[in-house]
């Protein structure tokens, strides 16, 4: 059976011109700088978005890892939201591996910290306090929806770290998704940042890498980081092939995604028993959970889907996530309808 899987864009596999393009890379060994893909991908990234240098690592967790090691000392802080993927998912490796002290703040449901929050947070010159380094923004904000950060905000977050003498990184997994949604470019929507590490293996397809971009000094810090936590990869030109076709072929059409997703919450809304957690989602991501009264719980919509060849993530208590992706073509998204449909009128 083919499968229809939302449960995330991390999901998807690399496009027939990408295992191509893979089959076909020249290579050398990275770890001395001689590979000519790799070397492409970093070149094209840091154009892309608007910064000097770049640098392929093998996932984001390593991107936003290796970026805040580049940043930060140990006993260093960093200001960053509760629902942030560092935060939450990265098996706090800033503070095991880093020895980095996190500042946490809350993020809104739309994804950013108020400016103010962001301001108090940032300590005074006091030998009891850490020492403030870094703003930790999220863009697209994943647990908030897959929702999107403004050029505004993250330029005022920047004037404000800037008037502090603290950089700002922002976790970009999901970046060009960003960009798509607010019609900029991405390089203008990272302008005020320090660095950013963005994601290939999500939206994009290729079947893993990420990249970190910034100023030439940062990137060359962070090559030490991604040494330290074992990410040198050698004929990594295999992997940045599909990179490049991601980023020369992949960017525009995550738009398509971004619809899709706006329909199939169209058609869940008024279904009986499910509530959105964001009315209209802002790109490819749908929150849901299932009210009280709903026919079915999350473990059997988990189950009956599976039954229909779509496999979904859902919480005992009916929370849920349904990621829009690539793979998820019209017929696909037909039959995810339709099986909403028939679960949640029939009762
Ligand atoms: N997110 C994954 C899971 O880990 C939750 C997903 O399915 O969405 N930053 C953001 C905003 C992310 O969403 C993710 C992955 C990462 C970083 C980490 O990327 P990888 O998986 O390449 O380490």
């Amino acid at each position: 059976m083919e499968w229809i899987d939302l449960r995330s864009d991390t999901v998807t596999e690399p496009t027939p011109e990408m295992r191509e393009a893979m089959a076909n890379a020249e290579l050398g060994d990275d770890v001395y700088g001689e590979d000519p893909t790799v070397n492409h991908l970093q070149e094209l990234s840091a154009q892309m978005l608007g910064k000097e240098a770049a640098l392929f690592v093998p996932s984001g967790t390593m991107g936003n890892l290796a970026a805040i090691l580049a940043h930060c000392a140990r006993g260093d802080e960093i200001i960053i939201g509760d629902r942030s993927h560092t935060y939450l998912y990265e098996a706090g490796g800033v503070s095991a591996l880093g020895g980095i002290h996190t500042f946490v703040v809350r993020n809104r449901d739309n994804g950013m910290v108020p400016y103010d929050e962001i301001e108090a947070a940032i300590r005074v010159d006091n030998d009891h306090f850490p020492i403030s380094r870094l703003v930790c923004l999220e863009n697209t904000h994943n647990r908030c929806g897959g929702s999107v950060l403004s050029v505004d905000y993250t330029q005022e977050v920047g004037r404000i770290t800037k008037e502090h003498g603290l950089g700002m990184h922002i976790d970009g997994a999901r970046i060009f998704n960003a960009a798509i949604a607010l019609d900029v470019s991405p390089a203008e929507l990272v302008a005020s940042a320090d660095s950013v590490t963005f994601c290939l293996s999500k939206g994009l397809c290729a079947p893993a890498g990420s990249v970190i971009c910034g100023e030439k000094a940062f990137i060359q810090k962070t090559h030490r980081a991604r040494k330290m936590l074992g990410g040198g990869m050698r004929q990594a030109g295999v992997l940045a092939a599909a990179g490049v076709v991601a980023l020369e072929s992949m960017v525009d059409r995550l738009r398509e995604d971004h619809n899709k997703a706006r329909l199939l919450a169209e058609t869940l809304v008024e279904l009986p028993g499910i509530s959105l957690d964001y009315e209209t989602p802002a790109t490819n991501m749908i929150f849901l959970k299932l009210d009280d009264g709903a026919p079915i719980s999350g473990e059997d919509l988990v189950r009956r889907f599976a039954d229909r060849g779509i496999r979904i993530n859902a919480t005992p208590a009916g929370q849920m996530r349904l990621v829009i992706h690539y793979w998820v073509d019209d017929e696909a998204l037909a039959k995810v309808t339709d099986a909403f449909k028939e679960l949640f009128l029939r009762a």
